[in-house]
């Protein structure tokens, strides 16, 4: 089994100091629950942000850095003004509330960018540091979302996760934040991406695709010739671990008979809905005077980020609202709501959770919501009501719970008032499938679903191994006769926005005509035979355009097949409707087939535009002698069994050494037709039929001078 590296901005320990002696504590939160199986299993790390230790002595801190090591926890030493700036300014203060579509709270000057891209840094190098090839690494949230490509740059090979445990929102929102591509950049650097809910995973892809302009397939994203999944993973809770018995609570709390207890659980934040779900239980009393008296609400909210501006603030309008509304309807008998401002063990929280008829748990946004979870689990009488805001991730997955917008007071005072009314029959067919679900899709299965599909991703996508100069040396000088088969865009040049731009640069023309003296030299590419004649006609190579239709060996371009010309028209027709429809498309009209180009177009509406447009055509061509293919922001139609494969014909003979590279799909037909014995490179890290892969242009580039010069000795 691999080893597991966790790397989280916060270690799940708590350093404190008793007669002296620093003590460690194994923090048991929903993370390193669900992760200490495959931890403990496969002798794990875990890496990250002790705490602040500046306050113990000498020795004091010598001793808990020890104790984290027998831990086999790696602590990232912050200093206060990194915790403060890369922390609290940027990943709390901007990241946070961007996330959660709360605009009016990112502050007006977002400071801390460059310490959050220096903290990311360190990080990359505390991991890099301990890595062993094997390991699987695995980041987690919203504070470190540049490491997973900052450690792909220092280990190219590594499996490396990211998990978000926020929300990701839509591209509209997200294309706000002035780092959005160094952001996006970051993520890519995984293997694999994992989001609390569909919903995020597909605001991610659209992100991708608008801002970087890379386009996604379904759940996975190639960038610069690497795969990369995204997908949704729900996170559970350990559920187990709310089955048990509960604790008393403080001066032996209890609902008193006749009683309606209300509850709400948060960490208090600006996220969590609290002084609406406060406001909607005021109207509540404002609307049904008979609930005076009998309606009790308890509201716990463990402090949370109190150095961050917005979150002081937020307490102080939470209490007001708190007391406005007793104020208003508490009696000497009888406090409406109970206000904690504390956390509580978990056995005390349990005996909360099954003391409540209802549970109030309104986000104004939350990435998944883990109290609802708790709740439902504790519930193993099988009672209770839960009201859900349908802008926390769970939602997605409890639509048994009252589901409320929490933007609306009236609609959630509704809900509540349902939720007293609700029959028991009702309450109990609701809780049966909700606890059923919680208790099956608890934290281990996410764990073990995201490790697992991340390991399957590591296996398919294994590109073949890097050319080795050594082989290129011996390829040279042992080859009687060598056959040079060279794609063009993406294997001697780099793509460019428009086809026409993509023209050879003096360097490269030279380089061929070098080549050209010292082996037989074949240009297969895709384009035109006019391009590839306007550019290499006065070289003495032999040239294959339009994927093998035309091939032009000594002076005339010979043809492979021909186009009907009532087929023509109609493909035309169809390719000029999308056109106007799809601004800053444009079509090709090639010799026998076309090309429909939507690198310009809006990255999202081309992509779908393309889906549609293969879709259709597939219909239109059946029994035609045309097909269509897919390529990199282009849908070409061309000729069924004409592929680069095809050029070979007659080509190769007994004794001679082929040699051939490409970067995308057509050139895997070419790969598949030669011999065994052909040295086949793909270009890029993407899976291949090909022997090696060379990173990217200027790789081929340099490895074509080698073989050059190899030649000429
Ligand atoms: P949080 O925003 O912290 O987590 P949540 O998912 O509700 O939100 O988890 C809170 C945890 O803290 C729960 O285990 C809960 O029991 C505990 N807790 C909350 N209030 C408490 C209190 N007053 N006393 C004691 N314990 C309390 C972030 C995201 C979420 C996402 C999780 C996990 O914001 O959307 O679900 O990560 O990915």
């Amino acid at each position: 089994m691999s080893r597991l590296i966790v790397v989280s901005n916060r270690l799940p320990v708590t350093v404190s100091v008793a007669q002296g002696k620093a003590v460690v504590t194994p923090s048991m939160g929903g993370l390193a629950t669900g992760l200490k199986g495959p931890f403990e299993r496969s002798q794990g790390l875990w890496i990250g942000w002790p705490g602040d230790l500046s306050g113990l002595a000498e020795d004091e801190q010598a001793g808990a850095l020890r104790e984290l090591e027998k831990l086999r926890t790696v602590p990232v030493l912050l200093t206060a003004e990194e915790v403060r700036s890369y922390y609290e300014d940027f990943s709390n203060g901007v990241l946070w509330p961007l996330f959660h579509y709360l605009l009016d709270r990112v502050p007006l000057d977002s400071t801390g960018w460059d310490a959050y891209m220096r903290v990311n840094a360190r990080f990359a190098d505390a991991v890099a540091a301990k890595y062993e090839p094997g390991d699987t690494i695995w980041v987690q949230d919203y504070q470190l979302l540049l490491l997973p490509q900052l450690l792909r740059e220092r280990l190219p090979q590594a499996r490396i996760g990211f998990f978000l445990h926020i929300p990701f929102p839509a591209s509209e929102v997200f294309r706000m934040l002035p780092w959005r591509a160094e952001v996006l950049r970051g993520l890519l650097g995984a293997d694999l991406v994992g989001f609390h809910t569909p919903s995020y995973a597909r605001n991610f892809a659209s992100a991708v695709m608008r801002i970087l302009g890379h386009e996604p397939t379904f759940d996975e994203v190639t960038v610069e010739g690497r795969r990369v999944r995204f997908r949704a993973f729900p996170m559970g809770i350990d559920a187990a671990a709310f089955t048990g018995p509960g604790e008393p609570l403080e001066d032996n709390f209890t609902s008193r008979p006749g009683e309606i207890l209300l509850l709400g659980v948060d960490r208090l934040d600006y996220t969590k809905g609290i002084r609406r779900r406060l406001k909607a239980v005021e109207r509540v009393l404002e609307r049904r005077p008979d609930l005076r008296g009998k309606l009790r609400m308890v509201q716990v909210a463990v402090p949370s980020r109190e150095n961050v501006g917005a979150y002081g603030d937020f307490r102080a309008r939470v209490e007001q609202t708190v007391g406005a509304i007793n104020g208003r309807f508490s009696t000497l008998g009888n406090v409406v709501i109970h206000y904690l401002y504390r956390g509580l063990p978990q056995a005390q929280l349990l005996s909360l959770y099954r003391a409540a008829a209802v549970m109030l748990v309104t986000p104004l946004r939350d990435g998944m919501n883990l109290v609802a979870k708790e709740f439902t689990a504790a519930r193993t009488d099988g009672d209770g009501v839960l009201v859900l805001s349908e802008f926390a991730g769970a939602a997605e997955e409890m639509p048994e719970a009252l589901l409320v917008n929490p933007f609306d007071i009236d609609g959630m005072a509704d809900a509540i008032e349902q939720a007293l009314a609700m029959p028991e029959a009702e309450r109990r067919a609701r809780m049966t499938q909700l606890n059923a679900r919680v208790t099956h899709f608890d934290v281990h299965h996410w764990a073990d679903g995201f490790l697992n599909a991340l390991g399957e991703d590591a296996a398919r996508s294994e590109p073949p191994p890097l050319l080795p100069a050594q082989v290129v040396l011996d390829t040279a000088r042992e080859a009687r006769r060598l056959v040079v088969l060279l794609d063009y865009d993406g294997t001697l040049v780099r793509f460019a926005p428009r086809p026409e731009l993509a023209a050879p640069d003096p360097e490269l023309i030279e380089l061929l005509g070098d080549l050209a003296r010292r082996c037989s030299l074949h240009i297969v590419s895709g384009r035109p035979r006019e391009d590839l004649e306007r550019w290499f006609g006065e070289l003495p190579i032999s040239l294959h355009a339009e994927h093998g239709l035309f091939t032009r060996v000594q002076g005339d371009w010979q043809a492979r097949g021909s186009l009907p010309e009532d087929l023509r028209t109609k493909v035309r027709a169809t390719l000029e409707r999308v056109v106007q429809c799809t601004p800053g498309s444009r079509v090709e009209e090639k010799a026998v087939g076309f090309a429909w180009h939507y690198r310009q177009a809006e990255p999202e509406h081309g992509a779908s535009q393309a889906r549609e447009l293969r879709l259709h055509l597939r219909e239109l061509l059946i029994g035609t002698p045309l097909e269509v293919l897919p390529g990199d922001k282009v849908v070409e139609v061309r000729l069924r069994g004409v592929h680069k494969g095809v050029v070979l014909r007659g080509l190769i003979g007994h004794g001679d050494l082929a040699l051939a590279i490409g970067d995308d799909r057509t050139d895997e037909d070419l790969f598949m037709a030669l011999p065994k014995d052909a040295i086949t490179v793909r270009v890029g890290r993407s899976p291949s039929a090909a022997r090696y892969h060379l990173p990217d242009v200027m790789a081929v580039r340099a490895m074509l001078h080698t073989l050059a010069d190899a030649r000429s000795e």
